[in-house]
């Protein structure tokens, strides 16, 4: 190990190929908020499809709700469908019952997480997303507003900045945060955040899938800001969902920007 090495040259090459990756990401395809189960798979499926994607995360972490398996036990549980979704990443199951499987959760995120970045997406963690972008009227988000989550703890008042995004996903989880400013600030898309109903797994399962995808212009949701959005009930600690509703919001983001949205 060299005993000579120089500081100053160890913070001009952060800085310098910091802000080069910052400067290349500021016009981007897509701007998924949130790097949950959610985020990670619509990071990885429209990055593999060859647009450019970047996660903003608030946390220093991958993984959002996974990590935490079903009420801290280091499990989670997936449909036969959504399984299949792991399995390609490498993501070891084992059949449990009724259809169901069951994986490790640290390993099943770091999976998810790696996927999205062998992929080609573009991770930026302690980054919390604080607003939206718009133009016109009627109106259509085209970016996102992010400021340093430890800023933001901070509680010190410092300008933010904005990337511009062809298509942005919501997929911070229970708080629907992109969703909820975005229908606060920009009244004129219309969008009104009911909040996540009870538990009923089945039913949250089936619904979050069918009603993943386009919020409004520019603008779409995933996993559980879909929950959110429309009223529907959660499902606790099995994931699939999340998989599917991430599959299905990419398909969406892939075929509107296809068609020049
Ligand atoms: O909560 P989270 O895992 O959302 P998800 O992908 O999955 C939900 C499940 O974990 C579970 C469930 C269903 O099985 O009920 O809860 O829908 O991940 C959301 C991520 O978004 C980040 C947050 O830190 C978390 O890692 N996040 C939230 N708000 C922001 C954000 C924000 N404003 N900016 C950046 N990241």
């Amino acid at each position: 190990m060299r005993a000579d090495v120089d500081e100053a040259l160890i913070t001009r090459i952060i800085v310098e190929d910091s802000l080069r990756h910052l400067s290349s990401l500021t016009e981007l395809d897509v701007a998924v908020v949130g790097a949950g189960p959610a985020g990670l798979t619509v990071a990885r499926l429209l990055a593999k499809r060859g647009f450019k994607t970047a996660v903003f995360e608030r946390r220093l972490s991958f993984g959002g709700g996974m990590g935490g398996g079903g009420m801290q036990l280091p499990r989670i549980v997936v449909e036969e469908e959504a399984a299949a979704l792991l399995a390609e990443l490498g993501c070891r199951l084992s059949r449990a019952s009724n259809g169901l499987y069951v994986a490790d959760a640290a390993e099943a995120l770091a999976r998810l997480a790696a996927g999205a970045v062998e992929a080609g997406a573009n991770i930026l963690l302690g980054v919390s997303v604080e607003d939206v972008v718009y133009r016109g009227a009627p109106p259509r988000i085209v970016g996102v507003v992010i400021q340093w989550s430890s800023v933001q703890l901070s509680g010190l008042h410092v300008d933010p900045l904005a990337f511009k995004a062809r298509a942005t996903v919501d997929c911070t989880g229970h708080e629907a945060s992109v969703i909820a400013v975005a229908s606060r600030k920009v009244p004129g898309l219309g969008v009104q955040l009911k909040g996540e109903g009870a538990m009923w797994a089945g039913e949250g399962e089936r619904l979050v899938v069918e009603r993943s995808g386009r919020v409004c212009p520019g603008l779409y949701a995933a996993g559980m800001s879909v929950a959110a959005l429309y009223g529907l009930p959660r499902m606790g600690p099995i994931f699939g969902g999340m998989l599917l509703s991430g599959r299905k919001a990419a398909e969406e983001v892939a075929r509107d920007l296809a068609e020049g949205g």
